[in-house]
């Protein structure tokens, strides 16, 4: 693993880190009612960055009765769904208008490589506001012809609407901040909700930074509201808010598990999308090049802090010692370091906390018996760095196989046939994605409906669309996001009934 050096905070990004962070409630910016502040940190250099406000349950409640007086009262519940799509769509302009801020701000608070942030998360970020602009002129009820036993010879009119939810919390990590929230916000908007958004404490730049830009957009005061601050507080209290009517939540299983409990006591609706623990299977008639290229890079994209990560390599016998030398000469070739020097391709992990757990992990590996085939370390220097890791002989128990570690490190298994791979494939607790490399398609669909995962990606990995559902099987969550499935999380079906 070659070092990757040049850090250097742009000096456009200066001004905006140089005055506290505030809350957005009610379209204005405001401090904390406690007056607290916490540290906002970069992963490169273990350096405090900013302060942002730390919102708890007081900051959650005036930011709820905005987004209820907002919903309840307008001007946006007033609004024709064309003049709302003008300005969702408004708001992926204004993102694109600053894309290489944006992307910054990711790389500075994230640790990303600027040009990833630049052309994943900024990109897909504006098209997820353009494509749930168009959907909002585009939700509609049926007409339902009715056939009542019970009253013969009567005729009716019988239809549903489609309406709002009402008032929205949403809770998002930060491994991808700015996208989580325009995952988050698009369909929220595009159906006509208003939202508490609580962005991951790790990062909260970007989202502050898209609150400004909603507001340049034109969306109302109120819609919008952003309380940054830890997640025993100000996300607890949002999950457990009376006033809210529905919460969605990305982050680790164990949160979605206390989201569930939370938003028992008034029964609010819950979506979630948590961990995985993705197989990757490569068979011996897969192009074997495109498969090493693509097992490397799904696992590594984002220092491997990818929810849909492909973390269980399965490889067929043949090729097992071809592919595993292939993906760990990648791995060994990676450069690593800041994310604002071009030549990086991994940056540091998120956090203190992520590091240690990444390197707990990587230590239960090698002590159960696994080998690192490629790094296997910490990075002796400042800064959140681990090695790029491939680990072999790892076995089914281990908990670098069972759980989720959230960082680069990727076990390779062997398999000799479909039997035994499919038991292996879906021998997790999670269920978000697969990936599946083979010239052979039909074995490629057979697997394809085996699999018991969210996504399957065929000859491709980590391939993200606005318009693809994207959401998880068994403990990976509840709902979809993205495409038309969004909407539905934030919809309520309404059945009216007319006698003739
Ligand atoms: O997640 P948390 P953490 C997984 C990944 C990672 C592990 C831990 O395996 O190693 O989770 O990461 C808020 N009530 N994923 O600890 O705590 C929190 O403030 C309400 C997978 O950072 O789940 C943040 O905004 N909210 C994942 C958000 O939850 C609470 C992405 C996520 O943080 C809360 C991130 C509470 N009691 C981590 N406690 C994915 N699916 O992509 C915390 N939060």
């Amino acid at each position: 693993t070659s070092i990757a050096s040049e850090h250097a905070v742009p000096s456009e990004l200066r001004s905006f880190l140089s005055s506290p962070k505030q809350l957005l409630i009610n379209g204005r910016w405001v401090n904390a009612q406690s007056g607290k502040t916490f540290d906002v940190f970069d992963p490169a250099t273990d350096d405090v960055i900013a302060q942002a406000a730390e919102g708890n349950s007081a900051d959650i409640d005036a930011a709820v009765v905005a987004a209820r007086a907002a919903f309840d009262e307008g001007p946006w519940s007033k609004m024709t769904a064309s003049e709302r799509s003008r300005l969702i769509w408004k708001i992926g302009d204004l993102i694109e208008e600053n894309a290489d801020q944006l992307a910054q701000l990711e790389t500075l608070d994230n640790g990303k490589p600027f040009a990833v942030a630049k052309a994943a998360d900024v990109a897909l970020a504006a098209d997820m506001f353009r494509y749930m602009a168009g959907w909002a002129t585009k939700i509609e009820g049926n007409t339902i012809p009715l056939n009542v036993p019970y009253a013969p010879g009567s005729e009716f009119h019988a239809y549903t609407l489609k309406e709002p939810i009402g008032v929205v919390g949403q809770i998002i990590p930060w491994n991808f901040p700015l996208l989580m929230a325009a995952w988050k916000l698009g369909p929220a908007l595009a159906t006509g909700c208003t939202i508490v958004l609580k962005p991951a404490e790790q990062t909260p730049l970007s989202a502050i930074r898209l609150g400004e830009l909603v507001t340049e957009a034109g969306i109302p005061d109120g819609v919008v509201n952003i309380v940054t601050g830890f997640g025993e507080t100000a996300g607890a209290a949002l999950a457990s808010h009376d006033d809210v009517d529905k919460i969605a939540f990305t982050g680790s299983t164990e949160v979605g598990k206390l989201i569930i409990g939370a938003a028992t006591g008034n029964l609010k609706k819950v979506t979630l999308e948590l961990g995985g623990k993705s197989p990757n299977v490569i068979y011996d008639d897969a192009d074997i090049d495109t498969a090493v290229a693509g097992a490397a890079d799904a696992i590594f994209f984002n220092q491997g802090q990818v929810c849909s990560a492909g973390s269980r390599l399965y490889i067929q016998s043949g090729i097992y010692d071809e592919v595993v030398a292939g993906v760990s000469e990648i791995a060994s070739n990676m450069k690593v370091g800041s994310g604002f020097d071009p030549s990086t391709q991994m940056g540091p992990l998120v956090s203190r906390e992520q590091f240690e757990r990444v390197s707990g992990y990587l230590q239960a590996g090698l002590d159960a018996g696994a080998e690192a085939a490629a790094g296997g370390a910490a990075l002796d220097r400042n800064g959140y760095f681990v090695q790029p890791t491939v680990l072999k002989n790892a076995t089914p128990e281990m908990s670098v196989v069972r759980e989720e570690i959230f960082g680069p490190v990727v076990a390779a298994m062997p398999f000799e046939n479909d039997n035994e791979l499919k038991a292996h494939a879906n021998d997790s607790s999670y269920g978000l994605a697969a990936g599946i490399w083979t010239r052979d398609i039909s074995k490629a669909h057979r697997l394809a409906k085996a699999v018991k995962a969210g996504t399957v990606w065929i000859n491709c990995y980590s391939i993200f669309d606005a318009a693809l559902p994207f959401g998880g099987y068994k403990q990976s969550g509840w709902g979809r996001e993205m495409g038309h499935a969004a909407l539905e999380n934030y919809l309520q079906t309404k059945s009216v009934c007319v006698n003739l």
